[in-house]
């Protein structure tokens, strides 16, 4: 019998719900939907099933870390990527949730946050994930879940 195919949780922290309405320099033209379908589609290409969401709020990204390290345990969740936006720089209740739930996660930024401001320099999530992947665009959700797939 082929095996219940697993998932990956795709999460998306504050303000990621405006992809695509300004800083098109910065953030590229793409919506939060369109960024979910190529998620889909780099999904269906490894036989993972997508749970994409998107949050403003930090304790409910917690939760949802807390989530995925259950089902994870479970054995039905390959991975975490995780755009936390401005969070990544700002949150230790982020890094210790991560850590705590002991789940695989990649750190995930649409642009090069080293290219950018000192204080996008810093990443409280990058000591806890597996890797990061930044300054590739949207389609950098693509080679993050590539990335699971291959672990
Ligand atoms: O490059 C990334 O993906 C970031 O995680 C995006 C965050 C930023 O705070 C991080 O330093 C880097 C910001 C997301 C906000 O996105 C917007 C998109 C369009 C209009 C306004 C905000």
């Amino acid at each position: 019998m082929t095996p219940h195919p697993k998932s990956v949780l795709v999460l998306n922290g504050p303000n990621l719900n405006l992809l695509g309405s300004r800083e098109p320099a910065v953030y590229g033209e793409q919506t939060l939907a369109g960024v979910e379908t190529i998620c889909r589609d780099a999904c269906l290409a490894h036989n993972f099933t997508l749970d994409f969401r998107q949050s403003n709020h930090e304790g409910l990204l917690i939760d949802w870390i807390h989530e995925a390290g259950a089902k994870q345990a479970a054995g039905a969740l390959a991975g975490v990527v995780f755009n936390a936006g401005a969070y990544t720089h700002t949150s230790i209740a982020l890094h210790d949730a991560i850590k705590g739930a002991a789940v695989h996660l990649i750190e995930l930024h649409i642009s090069n946050v080293h290219a950018r401001e000192p204080f996008r320099h810093h990443s409280w999530l990058s000591p806890v994930a597996q890797g990061v992947i930044a300054g590739f665009g949207v389609k950098g959700y693509a080679l993050a879940i590539t990335a699971i797939a291959t672990q």
